[in-house]
């Protein structure tokens, strides 16, 4: 392949270290730097979103982009999107991401037709494997967008027309081809549109039914195209629908258990989505760790003020350092990475704003892995937890896990000597603190 020209006036984002004044650098992510026999590039696994990197405008509801790119040009739609995945991948390479994620209409224009969409996938997935090859850039994972054309208006595997149905599933079987072609690693269901808007019109339970049969189907194609990736749900409440059906992960678990398909799915977890169904991010990644089904993070952050996705870049590392002990603790993401499913602010229009986005986003990530590592190993929280359960370890309440406890025995225990339970207290200032102290010292 000739050598692309550079579309970023801008070099490799280099590490120098927490001392420097230079905004163009890492202070905390160190991609070489070697952290428990790995190198920190292995463990954070982080990963640009097409979409919003790439496709982003900064248009808003009440008016268009506002953001301009100088590779915005070409004679054709499929020439313009193939010299943007020229300055995306020079982007991934600068930024030191090894992984990028997208939805197929990302990155290939919508044809007139369902087969002209597909040729142009193929010729922007042929330019991809390319790009891929000469970068060493890899996917995490890979979608397809059932939300943005009008025909999905109503949902697409829960849409009460059988056609747009079918319509849907023909598209994630590209979809899936594509992601299996170059390498993905995971593939991702996002039901922006799989809820209802007013229940006067929907049958819920037909909906489920249908949402269910779709994800079947999805698993017996991945089996027969013998595509390794791991298959991830990524909750979220609502937006744009008024009820999304994966609400949370506890929710989404309940789905999956219900159909039969808790064996193929993990949880991609994404931060704004977990506030905006009343969770903490920590909570989600408890949730989904507690089963196994921890697959990998949409990394971002909303605003405490605002009820929508506002998709920002995370900075609060004490957000982060509590996600990271989940994380760690439950044994990472595996097949997972840290996606910034994020975006910039309207007014951000710099493609210079890019880099300084994801630096902080990787610098915060990577501070709060490091902190997280550390009170992990110094296991202070871990044995005031482990010791507040400690009744659970031996005698009777050790019989009540193994199962070997019911009513009658226990009311013979509550009944005898042991007087009144003992308050104890659960300490929460004290383990603020000490949170605080691994901080900011
Ligand atoms: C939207 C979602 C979406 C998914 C991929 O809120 O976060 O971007 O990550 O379809
Ligand atoms: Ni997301
Ligand atoms: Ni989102």
């Amino acid at each position: 392949m000739k050598k692309a020209r550079a579309h970023f006036n801008i070099p490799a984002i280099a590490y120098e270290g927490p001392k420097s004044a230079n905004a163009l650098a890492f202070r905390h992510y160190n991609p070489e730097e070697i952290v428990g026999g790995k190198t920190m590039a292995e463990h954070m696994r982080f990963s640009i979103a097409y979409w919003h990197a790439f496709r982003g405008t900064g248009a808003d509801p009440f008016g268009p982009g506002t953001i301009v790119r100088s590779w915005e040009s070409g004679k054709d739609p499929v020439s313009v999107a193939k010299v943007r995945m020229d300055a995306a991948f020079e982007f991934f390479q600068k930024i030191r991401a090894p992984f990028y994620c997208f939805h197929d209409r990302d990155i290939a224009p919508e044809g007139s037709t369902l087969a002209e969409s597909n040729r142009n996938l193929d010729a922007i997935v042929a330019h991809a494997a390319a790009l891929q090859k000469a970068t060493g850039v890899k996917l995490l994972w890979g979608t397809a967008n059932l939300f943005s054309n009008p025909r999905f208006m109503c949902g697409a595997a829960t849409n009460p027309d059988a056609h747009v149905f079918a319509y849907a599933a023909a598209q994630v079987k590209k979809a899936m081809d594509v992601t299996k072609q170059l390498g993905g690693e995971n593939y991702v269901f996002w039901g922006g549109r799989e809820g209802y808007e007013t229940l006067l019109n929907t049958n819920l339970k037909r909906e489920q039914d249908h949402l269910a049969a779709f994800l079947h189907m999805a698993v017996d194609y991945a089996r027969s195209i013998n595509f390794k990736g791991q298959f991830l749900i990524e909750p979220k409440p609502k937006e744009p629908t008024k009820h999304q059906y994966d609400f949370d992960v506890a929710s989404g678990i309940a789905f999956l258990r219900t159909y039969g398909l808790e064996k193929y799915f993990k949880f991609n977890i994404e931060t704004n989505h977990a506030t905006l169904a009343g969770h903490t991010f920590n909570h989600e990644i408890e949730v989904a760790a507690s089963q196994n089904m921890l697959g990998s993070i949409d990394a971002n952050a909303g605003d405490l003020l605002l009820g929508w996705d506002t998709d920002q870049f995370n900075t609060d590392v004490r957000e982060l350092t509590l996600a990271m002990i989940s994380i760690l603790r439950a044994g990472g993401l595996g097949t997972g990475g840290f996606n910034f499913d994020a975006k910039l602010r309207r007014p951000s229009i710099d493609a210079e704003d890019l880099f300084h986005a994801h630096i902080g986003g990787m610098d915060a990530y990577a501070l709060a892995f490091k902190i997280a590592r550390q009170i992990l190993a110094e296991g202070k929280f871990e044995k005031f937890v482990a010791d507040r359960y400690a009744s659970f370890d031996s005698g009777f309440g050790r019989d009540i896990e193994m199962g070997r406890a019911n009513f009658r025995s226990l009311e013979k225990i509550a009944l005898g000597n042991l007087g009144e339970p003992k308050p104890k207290s659960g300490k929460q200032e004290y383990l603020e603190n000490l949170l605080t102290s691994y901080l900011h010292g």
